[in-house]
């Protein structure tokens, strides 16, 4: 259960070997790592910190409904894609306010200018929730999840819903064993604001359960992970909802594993407490296609974490 979370965190600190990354930060990593959470024992959302809950349902109906604009999450408060679509617009001719060079780095080493690259981040965000043709061109993060998920372009000119399609196999065939979506595209890799960490999930069904597994080619342990194992919960419990199942198991599969060096402390601290029991899921069952489900018809309850950990992200 947790423990499959909190082992995976130290023995990255245990053993991860340094390493370098693109973003400047420097990690522990280790590469190839399994993890695996029973989903009939609780809804596998972390208790030794607080998570934003409201932020990884908002997330993943933002996927689920094909959208790779950071417009509609801002509109539900979610700030968690800022940065990726704020650093395509400073980059831009039409950006002139002050340097914004290296903005990830910078604000978390000098005061002064984090509080300059807030405020233009801030008006930023503004600009997007407020001026239509300003979020179209820059509130866009390019061929992300949404877009694979749902509007995959083929070499005719068509589109793949692999999501929907994905949803209609496990209902025909239960039993294939080619129950794939891929959000890696090879040819939009170049051009979007983040390539696809959560690359490819897998489904199964046996004994009337469903199980899900996803291969995520690069994991930030502490920040990104206990959302991703929270957004993948979720959407194994949406599908088989639909799909009339029972929940199996989520599988979770890692290939650079890593810990950022500024989170070294935070993950220490997390470490130290003990875990208390998953919370539960419930959903509005009156809807039965995952396509129609809003926040308000995904609820968590018997939630007791620990307090939040803040630690910096790595842009
Ligand atoms: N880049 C990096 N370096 N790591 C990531 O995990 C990551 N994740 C992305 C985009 N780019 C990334 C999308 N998912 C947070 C969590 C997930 C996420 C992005 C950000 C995050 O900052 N979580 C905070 C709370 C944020 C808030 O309350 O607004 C946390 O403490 O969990
Ligand atoms: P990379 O593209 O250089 O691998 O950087 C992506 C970073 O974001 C890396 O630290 C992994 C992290 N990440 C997650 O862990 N989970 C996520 O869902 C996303 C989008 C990113």
């Amino acid at each position: 259960m947790e423990t499959e979370y909190l082992n995976l965190g130290e023995r990255v600190l245990l053993e991860g070997v340094l390493k370098q990354d693109r973003t400047g930060t420097g990690t522990k990593s280790l590469f190839g790592y399994q993890m695996r959470f029973d989903l009939q024992k609780g809804f596998p959302l972390l208790t030794t910190k607080r998570l934003p809950f409201g932020l990884i349902k908002s997330e993943l109906l933002w996927f689920i409904k094909g959208n790779t604009n950071i417009n509609y999450l801002l509109q539900h408060n979610n700030h968690i894609w800022d940065e990726w679509a704020f650093e395509r617009f400073v980059q831009s001719e039409d950006y002139s306010g002050p340097d914004m060079t290296n903005f990830g780095q910078r604000a978390t080493q000098d005061a002064e200018f984090n509080r300059v690259y807030k405020s233009e981040k801030d008006l930023f965000c503004q600009r997007v929730l407020e001026d239509e043709s300003f979020a179209k061109q820059y509130g866009e993060l390019g061929n992300v999840y949404g877009s694979q998920w749902r509007n995959w372009k083929t070499s005719q000119g068509e589109t793949i819903d692999q999501l929907k399609d994905v949803i209609e196999m496990i209902k025909k065939n239960p039993d294939s064993r080619r129950l794939i979506v891929t959000a890696w595209n090879p040819e939009d890799v170049p051009t979007v604001a983040l390539p696809p960490c959560h690359t490819l999930f897998q489904f199964y069904v046996a004994n009337g359960k469903l199980s899900c597994q996803l291969y995520q080619r690069s994991a930030d342990i502490f920040l990104g992970v206990p959302f991703n194992i929270a957004s993948y919960a979720l959407l194994t419990h949406l599908i088989a909802h639909e799909t009339g199942l029972e929940v199996g198991e989520f599988v979770h599969t890692l290939g650079d594993a890593h810990l950022y060096s500024n989170h070294l402390e935070q993950m220490t601290k997390q470490l130290a407490r003990e875990p208390k029991a998953f919370p539960k899921l419930k959903l509005n069952t009156e809807k039965t296609s995952i396509f129609d489900f809003e926040m308000e018809d995904i609820q968590i309850t018997d939630y007791q974490p620990h307090p939040s950990i803040k630690a910096p992200i790595a842009v």
